[in-house]
């Protein structure tokens, strides 16, 4: 963050629904006749309960001049009208866009942001309906406004070099008018005196040694803040001294072997959608803190800015990856789709570059990287994040499992399986062996020459529990914490694995009738807690074994 001022639009906005098909609706003409939250989902308002189509939000705004305006995440696609002129798109769900803009003479302005969620079939599609997650339409994250300078930050990034010496290298990439920027002081802890890096075209990158460094670890989150300053502007940046390595096929932080015990976690709620108030944030990780949960796997999108903050002031560590779901290989390869991920990847890493907690940066969460022909994506993405941050670690879930052909291009290896649960063995009562056999196959397949070196984590693994449902059958709370609590014995005790991440935190939205899977009333019920974060059965077990 600049420490320039930011008008937070948050707040009660003019609305209109638009019906399906309306993906490219004129605005000019809308009749307002209703109102909606910012941020917020349209699609959890009464009037418009899950319905499909434009959801069109306007307000005045007192502003002149060069503008920045970001929009820290809608869905499922939005444009940006400013005094009805379009002045920017935001291509892809959960994502954080800037736009920069002439806002014209000081006084009052309409700002409009059309967001819709009908679903593109095409094989360029981001958010397509197959997903196992509920499409939904509305301004999900925070919008702000702010007075854009000559110049601005394009990348900022403090990547920790030596966590004893406190030597981390800074790289700054400026764009606008840069002309004047031939150097940038840089202070610690706004303490100390400024270290100077030398810029050449509005860019430079060096070594700077953090006074009085201190280590970021879940224990001790200690956090560090470096102002860089550049003719008159100053940026402010949070960033946590820690390391992360693979070595020998396992996971370390801090030079400390590292053993991940955590949970999926769709950032949604069943009454606020993928607007989740921080407060339900804070709580989620104090329930996660309570079992004994050390990561999560913020799947299957970019996380918001408020709760990477959150983690990294708590501890929490987390796998943070872009948009995908089950992509098929016609998607794969398909160019749209490609520019789509890759341009969507660049912008998560360098947007959570700085937040110590993300450990992992992952992508194409079970696509079909089974085919040879998936090579070429999943090479350009792993590429993408080590360009941005050569010592964070790359991933993705993959269900292709010992079938995988791109599995060389990661540092971890992560599988989601579903033993217990899908496929051909339909048990009605969970017994140990169903899912003792398959983690033993995937660490034997993890032992070959080819995958020793990497670690091995589970990525996913899991069963539905109605809650409420007992007995110890399928669907019943006590079939999943058998299943869940067989999994953290067995990888808390295994020397390959360096973790394992349960499917899923808590119960949430999909489709009744999705096309892959059965789910009841339309969530998704292989939640340790219900929607309401009411624990079952599942979370009091594992929170026995962790406490
Ligand atoms: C998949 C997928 C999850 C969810 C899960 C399930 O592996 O990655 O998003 O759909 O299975 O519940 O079946």
């Amino acid at each position: 963050m600049s420490t320039k001022e930011f008008f937070d639009l948050s707040g009660l906005w003019e609305f209109a629904f638009l019906p399906a098909p309306a993906m490219d609706a004129d605005v000019s003409k809308i009749q307002f006749d209703s109102f909606a939250p910012v941020p917020g989902c349209f699609d959890l308002l009464p009037d418009y309960f899950l319905k499909r189509g434009s959801g069109v939000y306007r307000r005045q705004v007192e502003f002149g001049g060069p503008a920045e305006l970001t929009c820290e995440g809608l869905g499922i696609r939005g444009k940006i009208y400013w005094d009805k002129q379009l002045i920017g798109e935001a291509k892809a769900a959960f994502a954080c866009d800037t736009f920069r803009f002439d806002a014209g003479a000081e006084g009052t302005h309409e700002l409009i942001i059309a967001v819709n969620n009908e679903f593109d079939d095409s094989n360029s599609s981001l958010f397509h309906r197959n997903y196992d997650f509920y499409a939904h339409g509305g301004i999900y994250r925070k919008v702000t406004l702010t007075a854009a300078e000559d110049f601005y930050a394009e990348e900022l990034k403090i990547i920790p070099q030596d966590i004893t010496t406190g030597d981390v290298e800074i790289s700054l990439k400026l764009c606008g008018n840069t002309a004047n920027c031939t150097a940038a002081e840089i202070l610690f802890d706004r303490q100390g005196e400024a270290q100077i890096l030398p810029l050449a075209d509005g860019q430079g990158k060096g070594i700077f040694r953090v006074p009085s460094p201190r280590l970021w670890s879940p224990e001790t989150p200690e956090l560090h803040t470096a102002e860089i300053r550049i003719n008159g502007q100053t940026f402010t940046r949070t960033f946590g001294l820690r390391k992360i390595e693979v070595i020998d096929g396992k996971l370390f932080l801090n030079g400390k072997p590292l053993k991940l015990i955590g949970v999926n976690r769709h950032d949604a709620h069943p009454d606020f959608g993928y607007a989740v108030p921080f407060s339900i944030r804070c709580q989620d990780i104090h329930l996660l803190k309570k079992m004994g949960a050390n990561c999560i796997r913020g799947c299957h999108y970019p996380q918001s800015e408020e709760f990477l903050d959150l983690c990294d002031r708590t501890g929490m560590l987390v796998w943070e990856e872009s948009l995908a779901w089950g992509n098929n290989i016609d998607a794969l390869t398909d160019p749209g789709f490609q520019e789509g991920q890759q341009r969507e990847t660049r912008k998560m890493s360098l947007k959570s570059v700085n937040h110590p907690c993300v450990i992992l940066w992952g992508f194409l969460n079970e696509a079909e990287t089974q085919y040879d022909s998936a090579r070429e994506l999943v090479h350009s993405l792993s590429s993408i994040l080590r360009e941005a941050d050569p010592t964070r670690l790359v991933t993705f879930g993959s269900n292709k499992l010992v079938e995988d052909r791109c599995l060389d291009f990661v540092d971890v290896i992560s599988f989601n399986t579903y033993p217990a649960w899908y496929g051909e063995d339909q048990d009605q009562f969970f017994e140990d062996k169903n899912i003792t056999t398959e983690l033993r196959r995937l660490e034997e397949f993890a032992n070959k020459p080819e995958n020793r070196n990497k670690a091995l984590l589970i990525s996913e693994i899991g069963a539905e529990a109605l809650p409420g449902l007992h007995g110890g059958q399928r669907w019943s709370e006590e079939y999943q914490a058998d299943l869940q609590e067989c999994v953290v014995r067995y990888v808390l005790a295994s020397e390959r694995y360096s973790g394992a991440l349960l499917w899923q935190f808590c119960d949430s939205r999909t489709y009744i009738g999705n096309t892959a899977q059965m789910r009841a009333g339309g969530f998704n019920h292989k939640g340790l807690v219900d929607r309401h974060r009411n624990p079952k059965e599942s979370f009091r077990r594992i929170s026995k074994i962790l406490n």
